[in-house]
């Protein structure tokens, strides 16, 4: 049974406005396209009214981005990294606010919120700042150029954090940005805003357009960007590629993942269901590279599936303003759908489906964790992004039996491997697709490392040193 806990965040911590303009230019302006409520997916209640951009609206916002990128350019980097360690050091000092608003907007608990989103956001900010003034040490020659102005379209599992992925490594390498974030969370982008304003960030130098997928396109396809980053759908990954396919603008693409997490029978089992919890439930599942694919070496699959159906038990599902709950609520009704249909058609496909014993909130957008056995490669709950809380359990006799079937997915983005042997963590890496493969842990993040997926998962690095290469004439 879950347990409720009460004591919840106040949300009293953040002003939430009862409605939103596009930040163009430095200012705050309406928008030409018709506002849209975003809402709060824990209770479905209306948060804000949010502007929409037009066409129009998008080309105002690339034209601030161009002219302010010839100063924004021009600037020592040693400059631009004292706007950067300052927004970074806001960042930091708002950052309650910051984590409550991205809750009630998101629905992630708030401890993920706190302890997770916002150190890495601002860490990010930190990282790139320090890169400002040493991008002729990069190994791109003395004095590598920037591309000029950055379309960035983003999605609404880690809204900051994809905003600091992109917008800091943009900015450091001296670039002027147009951010779009996702529709159903738009409202830690545009105090974001606030903070570029309160750090005093040249104006036009970063530029926010809310709105839904056709402001995205409108980004994305304006002839004067000159570099579009894309987090997001791989259908939607795929339309961006075509659009710009022949305009000379540089791409990065972060799409979908079937990460699998892989146990072998020499594992800390307690350790593995710890990784394995925080692999496809951390954030309702709603992460790109979450190992919704379990692979366990048939020897310790039983002893292993029991102990993570005791822990599943002992999570706590419900209020994410709660800081005791694991698990939040589902993004919006559209996502809660698409985990609905993708599970029942895991039930349908003849797939075990088990969850513990909950009772779900009456109102908002909820699913409990899932975990199904007896699952097939062939089933669509093994081969399909779910992007919720359902676990996909496979079984695998041999190494290289279990590296066939982690790669037997047209993504590519990360996997993880248990085991206590040094050499086969080595063995295995060498073997499998995937952009990250973590070892004896999962979800690990650093600003440090570079992240970005092989096959269908896109193209691209970010992250780390790397991570400047999509913004630089390298
Ligand atoms: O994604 P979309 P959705 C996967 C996940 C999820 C599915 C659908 O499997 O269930 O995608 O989610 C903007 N031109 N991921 O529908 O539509 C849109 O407004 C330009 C994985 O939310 O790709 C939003 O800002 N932009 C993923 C952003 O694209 C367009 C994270 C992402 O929305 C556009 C999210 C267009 N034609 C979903 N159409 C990951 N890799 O982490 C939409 N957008």
């Amino acid at each position: 049974m879950f347990e409720y806990a009460p004591a919840p965040e106040s949300r009293d911590v953040v002003d939430v406005k009862s409605s939103y303009g596009l930040f163009i230019d430095g200012e705050f302006t309406d928008g030409a396209g018709a506002a849209f409520k975003t809402i709060n997916p824990a209770t479905e209640e209306t948060l804000a009214e949010v502007a929409a951009a037009s066409e129009a609206d998008v080309d105002r916002a690339v034209r601030a981005a161009r002219r302010a990128f010839g100063t924004w350019s021009a600037m020592p980097g040693s400059e631009r990294a004292k706007y950067l360690f300052r927004i970074a050091r806001i960042i930091q000092e708002r950052s309650r606010e910051l984590a409550v608003l991205e809750t009630l907007d998101n629905g992630k608990p708030i401890r993920e919120a706190r302890d997770v989103d916002l150190p890495l956001v601002a860490a990010h900010f930190f990282y790139y700042a320090g890169w400002a003034d040493k991008l002729g040490h990069a190994g791109y020659g003395p004095d590598p150029k920037p591309l000029g102005v950055a379309g960035q379209v983003i999605p609404w599992n880690f809204p900051l954090l994809m905003l600091a992925w992109k917008v800091a490594p943009a900015l450091a390498c001296g670039n002027t940005v147009v951010l779009k974030p996702a529709e159903t969370t738009p409202l830690t982008a545009l105090l974001f805003a606030e903070i570029c304003r309160q750090a005093d960030l040249p104006p036009g130098v970063v530029n926010i357009v809310t709105g839904a997928g056709e402001t995205g396109a409108a980004v994305v396809n304006h002839p004067d960007v000159n570099k579009v980053a894309f987090t997001g759908s791989t259908e939607v990954g795929r339309l961006i590629a075509r659009s710009v396919a022949g305009s000379g603008k540089k791409v990065t693409l972060e799409l979908g993942g079937k990460a699998a997490n892989i146990v072998f029978d020499d594992a800390a089992i307690d350790q593995a269901v710890e990784g394995i919890v925080d692999g496809i439930f951390f954030n309702q599942g709603h992460v790109c590279c979450a190992g919704s694919r379990l692979l366990v070496q048939e020897s310790v699959a039983d002893e292993l599936l029991e102990a993570l159906k005791r822990r599943l038990s002992r999570l706590r599902l419900g209020d994410p303003l709660d800081k005791n709950t694991d698990i939040g609520a589902i993004n919006s009704a559209e996502q809660l759908a698409r985990v609905r249909e993708l599970s029942d058609i895991g039930e349908a496909e003849g797939a075990e489906r088990w969850s513990p014993a909950c009772e779900l909130p009456g109102r908002g957008f909820w699913f409990p964790p899932t975990i199904f056995t007896g699952v097939a490669q062939s089933h669509r709950i093994a081969r399909d992004e779910v992007f919720g809380p359902v676990l996909a359990m496979l079984t695998f006799r041999t190494p290289a039996e279990a590296v066939e079937k982690a790669n037997n997915t047209p993504y590519g983005l990360s996997a993880g491997v248990w085991t206590e042997k040094g050499s086969r963590i080595l063995w295995m890496a060498d073997r499998l697709r995937a952009g990250v493969v973590w070892a004896n842990t999962f979800n690990k993040f650093d600003p440090t490392s570079p992240f970005g997926g092989y096959k269908e998962s896109g193209y691209g690095r970010e992250g780390g040193r790397h991570g400047l290469e999509a913004y630089l004439d390298v």
